[in-house]
């Protein structure tokens, strides 16, 4: 029996796992939750990122609007399913990540510059008023997700180096900060390993903490005959030194099956950029980008994943 240590959310939308369902993830039944009617200049709206509010919920989504330009907006919702958003742009960017840490809400995003991608950093406690940080790393970078707290002090992000384009690589490294400015003491995460992540691998939701090891849920990506496909993986870090990953699944726990995550924008695609998780019972509720579309609703356990995880482990450890 794994722990989940952080917050109760004993409003964490759920459903209970389909009768003999034989996977550690599952879907929610009224998927998409969010598609581009929820806003009338979008185009999409999809990977996109959710945290506990004031005893609901709030949000920062990914909009690319009708002059396809990609920007970010807040929204709010009371029971994490049915939400409202605000028509303003926050940031201009994608892929946004939330996370609390010591009363405060930090997005990390796909920032863009003349020069490339960046990871952006602001820090809000309303999600009206937002302050803007240094940019983590100069260009070029992608899926920067930080840790819900400092580990031996230092704020931790991870992030992923890439190019210009759509990366036909991609590894996972961490920085550390003191101060959410100065960002340095790089370390490899992992690569890719199995042959649905084989092309790169990004992290994906802020990492959830567990008494044994922080759960990083990411997304591998497959180049086939038809282009990428996205699926989301797990594997298991050191609480103290979370560059070590002591387990791996050796598959993916989601991956494009649904019409939803196969017809779209951008086809074959499930790229998970949250996950709300509750302590009290365990239960976790992922929310991923479907198709670069639409915003979809998976759900899990703790001890479902983590227990998916040391049965099908590639990573070679044994801690
Ligand atoms: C990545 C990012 C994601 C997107 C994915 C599939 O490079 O742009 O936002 O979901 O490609 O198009």
């Amino acid at each position: 029996m794994a722990t989940i240590i952080g917050a109760q959310i004993p409003n964490l939308p759920w459903q209970d796992k389909p009768e003999a369902f034989p996977y550690p993830v599952w879907r929610f039944d009224g998927n998409p939750i969010i598609t581009r009617d929820n806003l009338f200049f979008a185009n999409s709206i999809f990977n996109s990122a959710v945290v506990p509010f004031g005893g609901k919920f709030a949000g920062v989504f990914r909009v690319d609007t009708r002059t396809r330009d990609q920007i970010l907006v807040a929204g709010f919702s009371d029971d994490g399913v049915r939400w409202t958003l605000d028509g303003k742009k926050l940031f201009e960017g994608y892929d946004p990540r939330l996370c609390e840490i010591d009363g405060a809400y930090y997005l990390t995003w796909v920032k863009l510059t003349p020069h490339g991608t960046v990871i952006g950093v602001a820090g809000t406690k309303d999600f009206v008023s937002w302050t803007e940080y240094e940019d983590a790393c100069y260009p070029v970078a992608r899926n920067g997700v930080l840790f819900p707290r400092r580990i031996n002090g230092e704020y931790v992000l991870l992030i992923r180096p890439c190019d210009r384009g759509h990366t036909p690589y991609g590894d996972i490294f961490l920085l550390h900060s003191k101060d959410l400015t100065y960002w340095g003491k790089p370390r490899f995460v992992m690569a890719p390993q199995k042959n649905w992540e084989m092309t790169k691998v990004g992290a994906g939701p802020t990492p959830i903490e567990t008494d044994r090891y922080w759960l990083m849920l990411y997304h591998g990506v497959l180049t086939s005959c038809n282009g990428f496909t996205y699926s989301m993986g797990a594997a298991l870090l050191d609480k103290e030194e979370p560059w070590k990953v002591l387990h791996r699944a050796d598959s993916f726990l989601l991956a494009p099956h649904e019409l939803y995550e196969c017809v779209g924008d951008v086809p074959n695609v499930v790229f998970p950029c949250a996950a709300l998780a509750d302590s009290r019972s365990g239960r976790i509720a992922v929310y991923y980008g479907a198709a670069d579309t639409a915003v979809a609703l998976a759900f899990t356990t703790v001890d479902d994943v983590i227990d998916y995880v040391l049965a099908h482990d590639c990573a070679g450890n044994v801690d």
